[in-house]
C-alpha cells in the first residue's frame, strides 16, 4: 500500500480536524446502525489523537469498548473520473468505515493503515459523511494481545471488567494517524518494491512494481532523481534495475535520498500515472560481530521510544516528532527502536529524511506474564490465531516499510517467553516468515530471557536484550552490574555467537529528586546505573549498540511502580532533559568504543 501523495495524476485531502465523537458506554451503536443517521449527542474530538486525555472525564479515559466517529466532507464533480480512496494512518485496534451509511472497509490491528474505495459510494459534488467505530479490545488474538477479565467477587460489583495487558504503556486508543482521501487514475501503480546493492562504487537500484486497472498499461519510465533533480538513471521495465555510478549513500547521520520517480503511460504518450517514493541507497549485514552498514561497522547509539505526548497520546503530533528528532541530533544518538509497535509513516519519513537509523518493531509485547507460572504458547492463549495474526501484522509492516532505508532490521517482537517450549515452533515460523519476505534485513526478537533459559535465539541474526540489573533485580545495588552484567552477556555471546545490542537499561528517575551518593528515582541514580553498564559494554566488543530505555517518560497503566507513568525517560515527558540526557550527550560524540 503505497503512502498518499500528490503528483500530476493524484490528488490529495486531509480530514484531520475536528470530528464530532461520541463514546458508546451501552454498547447501542452496532445494534442501532449509528452509521445510518447523523450522531446525536457528540463532542469534539480531534483527528489524529488519542481520545483519552482529550475530555475531563475519567470514564472516557478509561472506557472499554466502541467509540463512534462522524464528520462530514465534499469531494469536487472532477473526482468522478478517478478512483477515489479513504486511508486510515491507524486506529487503535479495530475500525469499521462507512461512508454514507455504506460499509467501506474494517480492520484489526492499532498500528498500520488501511484503506477502502470510495468511487462508488461517494456523492461527487455533494455532501458526504463518513462514520468510524473504534474498539480498544485486546484478547489473546490481537496484537498486542490482552484480556478483558469479568471480576466476579464480594469486593466488586456486579458485571465489573477490566482489561488486563501485559505490557507497559497506556492503552491509549482512537483515530491515532491522519484519515485521508486521495485519488488515483482508474488504472494505478499499486505498489512499488526497491532495493538496494553496491558494487565497486556502482549502485545497483533493483525494482518492481505493478499496475493495475481496466487499461492494459506497458508504457513506462522509471528514473531516478539525485536531489538537485538530475536524471541519473532510468528504465523502461516495470522489474528492472538500475545502475548508478559514484551514487551518494545514504548513511547514518546523513540520509541523503534520491526521488525514484515511476510513470505509466498510454500508447499514444499520454500519462495514466505517475508516482515518487523517496529512497536511499544504502547496504545492511552481519558479520561476525559487526552491524554493517555500507561496509562499515555501525555501532547503535539511541533509545527505545513511544509514541507518546501530553494530551495526544499516542495520536501523530509532528511538534513533537521534529522536536524529538532535533533531540536525537542533540543527544548525538543515531538511532532508535520502534518499541513497542509500527510508529507513524511520518515519522519513518522524519527518519529516512535525518539519517537516523530504525530498528521496526512489530506491536508483539505483552507475550509474558511476568512473576506467574502461567505457559502461553499453546491453543488457549498464544495459539494458531494469534500467531496467523502475528504473521499478517508482520506482512503489512514490511509492505509498508519495505522501502525505508532507515529500516535496518526487523523485531518482531519484545520479551516473549522464551522460555517455553511453545515458543519455539512459533518464533521458529515468524523467523523464516520474514526472511521470506524480506531477505536485505537481519531479523530479531527483543529478548529478556536469561542465556540459560532461552529457546529461540539461534532462529534470529542478532541479539537484542533488555535488562535491568540493580533496578527490577537487586534494586539499589548499582556496585552489582558490573558483575552481573559482563557475566551474562559473556554466556549469551558463548552460547550463540551473536552480536549483542542492549536495546534497553535504565532506571526511573522523576526529574528535580536529587540525593548523593545516589538513590532509586533521583537523577544521579539514573546516570550512575547507565554509566555501570557502559564500563561493561565498552570492553565487551561483541555488544555492538546501546539503546537507553527510555528517550522519554511516558504514560502507563495505573500501579504502584508507576509515579504518573514510566519516569526512565532521559527527557521528561515535555522534552526537558534529566542530567542523564546531558552525560549521554557527551558519551555519544564520538564512538564510544573508539
Ligand atoms: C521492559 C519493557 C518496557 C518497559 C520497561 C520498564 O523490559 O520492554 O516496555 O517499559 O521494561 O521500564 O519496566
Amino acid at each position: 500500500m503505497l503512502y498518499p501523495r500528490e503528483s500530476e495524476s493524484r490528488q490529495l485531502r486531509t480530514l484531520s480536524g475536528l470530528w464530532r465523537f461520541k463514546a458508546d458506554y451501552l454498547h447501542e451503536g452496532r445494534k442501532q446502525n449509528w452509521q445510518m443517521s447523523p450522531l446525536e449527542g457528540t463532542i469534539n474530538m480531534p483527528v489524529p489523537a488519542s481520545y483519552n486525555d482529550i475530555t475531563q472525564d475519567e470514564k472516557l479515559r478509561d472506557h472499554i469498548g466502541d467509540v463512534w466517529y462522524e464528520k462530514t466532507f465534499f469531494v469536487p464533480l472532477s473526482w468522478r473520473e478517478e478512483r477515489v480512496m479513504l486511508r486510515v494512518g491507524s486506529a487503535s485496534h479495530h475500525a469499521t468505515v462507512w461512508v454514507n451509511g455504506v460499509k467501506v472497509t474494517e480492520h484489526s490491528g492499532g498500528f498500520l493503515p488501511f484503506e477502502g474505495e470510495l468511487s462508488s459510494i461517494i456523492n461527487y459534488g455533494e455532501e458526504n459523511r463518513i462514520s468510524i467505530v473504534v474498539n480498544n479490545v485486546l484478547d489473546w488474538n490481537s496484537l498486542p494481545p490482552g484480556e478483558v477479565k469479568h471480576i466476579e467477587d464480594e469486593q466488586h460489583p456486579k458485571g465489573y471488567k477490566i482489561q488486563e495487558y501485559h505490557y507497559d504503556f497506556f492503552n491509549y486508543a482512537g483515530i491515532h494517524r491522519p484519515v485521508i482521501l486521495y485519488t488515483t487514475p482508474k488504472t494505478y501503480i499499486e505498489d512499488i518494491t526497491v532495493t538496494t546493492d553496491i558494487k565497486d562504487k556502482i549502485a545497483v537500484v533493483h525494482y518492481e512494481f505493478k499496475t493495475t486497472g481496466e487499461k492494459s498499461v506497458t508504457n513506462y519510465s522509471v528514473e531516478l532523481l539525485d536531489k538537485e533533480g538530475n536524471i541519473v538513471a532510468s528504465e523502461k521495465g516495470n522489474k528492472d534495475r538500475l545502475m548508478v555510478e559514484n551514487p551518494k549513500l545514504w548513511q547514518p547521520g546523513e540520509g541523503y535520498l534520491y526521488t525514484f520517480r515511476v510513470s505509466s503511460f498510454e500508447t499514444n504518450g499520454d500519462l495514466v500515472d505517475r508516482y515518487r517514493l523517496p529512497i536511499g541507497i544504502r547496504t545492511v549485514e552481519i558479520k561476525g560481530e559487526q552491524f554493517l552498514i555500507n561496509g562499515k561497522p555501525f555501532y547503535f547509539k539511541g533509545f527505545g521510544k513511544h509514541e507518546d505526548s501530553d494530551f495526544n497520546g499516542r495520536g501523530l503530533n509532528d511538534v513533537i516528532n521534529v522536536k524529538d528528532f532535533n533531540l536525537l541530533e542533540w543527544s548525538n544518538a543515531n538511532s532508535f527502536r520502534t518499541s513497542h509497535y509500527p510508529y507513524s509513516e511520518e515519522i519513518m519519513d522524519l527518519a529516512d529524511e535525518l539519517g537516523i537509523v530504525v530498528i521496526d518493531e512489530v506491536p508483539a509485547v505483552g507475550m509474558n506474564i511476568w512473576g506467574q507460572n502461567i505457559q502461553l504458547f499453546n491453543e488457549d492463549k498464544l495459539g494458531t490465531d494469534a500467531l496467523n495474526n502475528h504473521i499478517k501484522t508482520i506482512k503489512d509492516l514490511i509492505k509498508r516499510d519495505k522501502n525505508h532505508p532507515s529500516v535496518v532490521m526487523w523485531s518482531v517482537g519484545n520479551e516473549a517467553a522464551t522460555f517455553e517450549d511453545g515458543s519455539v515452533p512459533y518464533f521458529k515460523k515468524l523467523a523464516e516468515f520474514t526472511r521470506e519476505l524480506d531477505n536485505t534485513r537481519p531479523v530479531t526478537l527483543v529478548q529478556s530471557s536469561k542465556p540459560k533459559d532461552d529457546k529461540v535465539a539461534q532462529l534470529f541474526d542478532i541479539i537484542c536484550l533488555n535488562r535491568y540489573y540493580s533496578w527490577y533485580e537487586d534494586p539499589g545495588h548499582l556496585e552489582l552490574i558490573d558483575f552481573q552484567l559482563e557475566k551474562e552477556l559473556k554466556d549469551w555471546y558463548a552460547k550463540y555467537k551473536q552480536p549483542i545490542i542492549i536495546t534497553e537499561y535504565g532506571a526511573d528517575a522523576i526529574a528535580g529528586f536529587h540525593q548523593d551518593p545516589p538513590v532509586m528515582f533521583t537523577e544521579e541514580y539514573q546516570c550512575e546505573m547507565i554509566k555501570e553498564y557502559h564500563k561493561v559494554m565498552d570492553r565487551l566488543p561483541f555488544v555492538i549498540g546501546e539503546h537507553v530505555w527510555n528517550f522519554a517518560d511516558f504514560a502507563t497503566k495505573q500501579g504502584v511502580t508507576r509515579i504518573v507513568g514510566n519516569k526512565k525517560g532521559v527527557f521528561t515527558r515535555q522534552r526537558q532533559p534529566k542530567a542523564a540526557a546531558h552525560m549521554l550527550r557527551k558519551r555519544w560524540l564520538a564512538h564510544p568504543k573508539e
